[in-house]
């Protein structure tokens, strides 16, 4: 079949809105209508060619929402017409990360994922007879795609598309990372690095468990009114201060409880692990550094107990935590529709691209 898509041909070129020629759902894998799609930061990354794993051309997008329309041979957990968020994480609930209950990151097709393909190996997008590869197991830049079945979350049909395949991405990151991975506590200190599409979902997180203090940090002084409309209770913008650990450090009465990077800025990083508090104090990295860039503190900071953890996707098994997010979002504990800020169609796909390089809106979001 044909499915309309924006093909990523190289990295740092802007995408380009073509006809591609989709092969049909195999064994284990369903066929599904993508109806809307956010543009995250990552896919940004991928574009702008710092991304290890970027290989072009591609259709880049991760975060969608859609409609299965049809079932491969095998397919037994979901049914025409179910309406899913497409997982970049999957969950077999076979393979030993997903028996084991302390990560959530399925094995099962990671490696042909990261190559771009199907787990068969082969890429069912095709351009002029040459493929075109497949962008975090998703692709969600395209009206059709296919999945495996492991890769879809069955949701709540009331949710709408165009606010929830937020949910397929940067909701889930963010609360996930404060509800799954740091768990934070009723009034504990948070700071989080970064009020962006991820950021703002991590102030909400902490906001919904109770956290006691929201500190919130971007150089972008826009930021501190989206902030405070999500839970942050002080703002911090590192233009505005000598040094910006040691200012949160005072500002907190000695540390973070929990700090999150969410600007893959690695020396950020650096800041938000050395603002936690001596002997607990822990950091959770949630950006995603450009290939080849490390991360690095003194040893002592470790030694005296503060701990730097990392998160993807929150921490969340998508097809058993995914759907319990959407009922978060449709009984209001979450709001997602405010973090919106732009909705497109396919054909201005790089105007949100755009907009997120300028700082402009929070998430922008392609609706078919
Ligand atoms: P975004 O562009 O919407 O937000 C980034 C924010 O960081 C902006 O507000 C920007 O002003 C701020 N910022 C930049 N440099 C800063 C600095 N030095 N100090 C303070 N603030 C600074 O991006 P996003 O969509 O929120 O994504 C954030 C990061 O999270 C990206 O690196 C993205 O790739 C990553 N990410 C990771 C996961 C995961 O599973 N680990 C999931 C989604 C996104
Ligand atoms: N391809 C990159 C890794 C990028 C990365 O860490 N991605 C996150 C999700 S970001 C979503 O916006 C992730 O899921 N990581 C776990 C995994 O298995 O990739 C690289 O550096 O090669
Ligand atoms: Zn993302």
């Amino acid at each position: 079949m044909k499915t309309r898509a924006a093909v990523a041909f190289q990295a740092k070129q802007p995408l380009e809105i073509v006809e591609l020629e989709l092969g049909g759902p195999r064994t284990g894998e369903v066929l599904v209508e993508v109806m809307a799609s956010g543009i995250c930061h990552t896919d940004a990354y991928t574009l702008a060619g710092l991304d290890s794993e970027g290989r072009f051309p591609c259709v880049l997008g991760h975060e969608g929402a859609g409609v299965v329309r049809e079932l491969g041979a095998g397919v037994t957990s979901l049914a025409v017409g179910d309406h899913v968020i497409p997982l970049y994480t999957p969950e077999c609930r076979q393979c030993p990360s997903c028996l084991n209950p302390k990560t959530n990151l399925c094995t099962a097709i990671r490696s042909t994922q990261g190559r771009g393909m199907m787990p068969d190996g082969t890429s069912r997008f095709s351009h002029k007879g040459e493929p075109v590869w497949h962008y975090m197991g998703c692709s969600t830049f395209s009206n059709w795609i296919v999945l495996p079945e492991i890769a879809c979350a069955t949701i709540d049909p009331a949710a709408a598309f165009d606010t929830i395949c937020y949910v397929g991405c940067g909701v889930t990151t963010g609360v996930g990372a404060v509800v799954h991975t740091a768990k934070v506590e009723p009034g504990a200190t948070v700071v989080v690095f970064g009020l962006g599409g991820i950021g703002l979902n991590v102030i909400q997180g902490a906001r919904m468990v109770g956290a006691g203090r929201i500190v919130g940090v971007d150089l972008n002084a826009d930021k501190e009114e989206w902030g405070r409309r999500f839970g942050m209770t002080d703002f911090v913008n590192p233009r505005e201060v000598n040094d910006v650990v040691q200012h949160i450090v005072a500002l907190t009465g000695g540390g973070a409880d929990y700090s999150f990077d969410c600007t893959g800025n690695v020396d950020v990083m650096r800041q938000a692990l050395e603002c936690c508090h001596r002997g607990w104090g822990e950091s959770i990295i949630i950006g995603v550094a450009e290939a080849g860039k490390e991360i690095a503190t003194r040893p002592f900071q470790l030694v005296t107990g503060r701990v730097w953890r990392g998160t993807a996707f929150g921490g969340a098994r998508g097809r058993t935590d995914v759907p319990r997010i959407v009922e978060w979002v449709l009984d209001g504990r979450i709001e997602v529709d405010p973090l919106i800020t732009r909705r497109l169609a396919l054909d201005e796909i790089n105007e949100g691209f755009a907009l997120m390089e300028r700082g402009e809106g929070i998430r922008s979001v392609v609706v078919y």
